[in-house]
């Protein structure tokens, strides 16, 4: 469709929570299929720019301003191939750097309510590539009557009340090492930190180093302007180091501060995404951090609480996100993972959205 046309006659649309985040769903062929085109529409969808998305349908935050567009797959194996768009709040910025495990979560029940995947009984498992990392997922979900089971009795913490629960498991699609530079850490700015990517690129960072405790609100890291700007100098180093370019204009890779357990869990987390704090923690986030403290030498390691071959307890502001992990070494010494997590999603509402005229 136009631009035009989208403004007069709307874009269908899903609404869902995915995980601890909130999307607007699309398929692919609802939208203009010139990238230019499309990127301005979501920007008028989401209500961006504009700190408080007041007249689109973002949330006023990085974790409620994303995009998911989603298409049958022409590659082997796969049902469906997923796009992740990260939309400013308030910047005019589209971005298509890092994918989202939380919206994943949404993504099978999604291909199922637009009749991309045909639900199978009592169970239904779609193969997902995620395009934008090339990583490959599988998402298990309940289905009933040939629709999406979102009701169930799995709690996440950051999220109220149970929902069903949705397996996924990421990895193994594209061929990248767990450790971009080759290496457990390196050194930017006079610290240790170690550069990992288990389907989401971080930096592990001492929390002490920064003088941060690790038990502080998402809100009061948000105020420290200096720790901002500390954080951001290293970011920038690391971009480069971790063959993701010039950095200074993507939501990657994440900043993670890491401090000893204090639930009983095996580490406790603060996420800079990159600039605002995440109130819990990303599902690929948790899966890099998990991975890491596998690993001799990396930081984080040292400070772990006891791991678990089954599960690594990340605790975040929220709660824990149990995350499981398999790590190996190939002969040649590099370090690979595949990560299992349970999410669930909601669908919250199905309709027609009506992007905003001008900008
Ligand atoms: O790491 C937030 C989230 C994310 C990313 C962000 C994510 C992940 O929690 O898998 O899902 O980095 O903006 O949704």
């Amino acid at each position: 469709p136009s631009v035009g046309a989208a403004v007069r006659d709307g874009i269908h649309c899903l609404l869902m929570r995915g995980g601890t985040s909130k999307g607007a769903y699309f398929l692919a062929t609802d939208l203009p299929s010139d990238r230019a085109a499309r990127d301005d529409l979501l920007l008028r969808i989401m209500g961006s720019p504009d700190p408080r998305q007041i007249d689109g349908i973002g949330g006023a935050h990085p974790l409620t301003s994303k995009v998911a567009i989603v298409s049958s797959s022409t590659a082997e194996g796969i049902d469906v191939d997923y796009l992740f768009l990260q939309i400013g709040v308030d910047a005019a910025t589209v971005g298509d750097a890092q994918t989202c495990g939380n919206l994943l979560a949404g993504i099978g029940p999604f291909a199922v309510e637009r009749g991309l995947v045909r639900a199978t009984g009592e169970r239904t498992t779609v193969r997902i590539r995620l395009l934008n990392t090339g990583d490959i997922a599988t998402a298990e979900f309940p289905t009933v009557d040939g629709r999406p089971e979102y009701d169930g009795d799995a709690t996440i913490d950051g999220v109220p009340g149970a929902a069903a629960a949705i397996e996924l498991e990421v990895g193994g699609g594209a061929d990248k090492p767990l450790l971009p530079t080759g290496h457990a850490s390196d050194e930017i700015d006079g610290h240790t930190v170690t550069l990992v990517d288990n389907g989401m690129p971080v930096v592990l960072l001492r929390a002490e180093e920064f003088g941060v405790v690790g038990t502080e609100s998402p809100a009061a890291l948000e105020g420290d302007a200096e720790l901002a700007a500390r954080l951001e100098h290293i970011r920038l180093a690391a971009g480069p180091l971790m063959g993701l370019g010039d950095v200074t204009e993507q939501t990657v890779p994440k900043m993670i501060l890491l401090s000893p357990p204090r639930a009983g869990g095996a580490i406790s987390t603060r996420a800079f995404i990159p600039t605002r704090v995440h109130t819990s923690i990303g599902v690929l986030m948790a899966a890099s951090v998990a991975a890491a403290l596998r690993i001799p030498g990396a930081v984080g390691h040292d400070i772990a609480g006891p791991l678990t071959d089954d599960e690594t307890a990340v605790e975040h502001p929220s709660g824990t996100f149990p995350s499981r992990v398999d790590v190996a070494r190939d002969a040649d010494g590099t370090w690979r993972a595949t990560s299992f997590s349970l999410r669930t999603a909601r669908k919250l509402f199905d309709g027609t959205v009506f992007p905003r005229p001008r900008r």
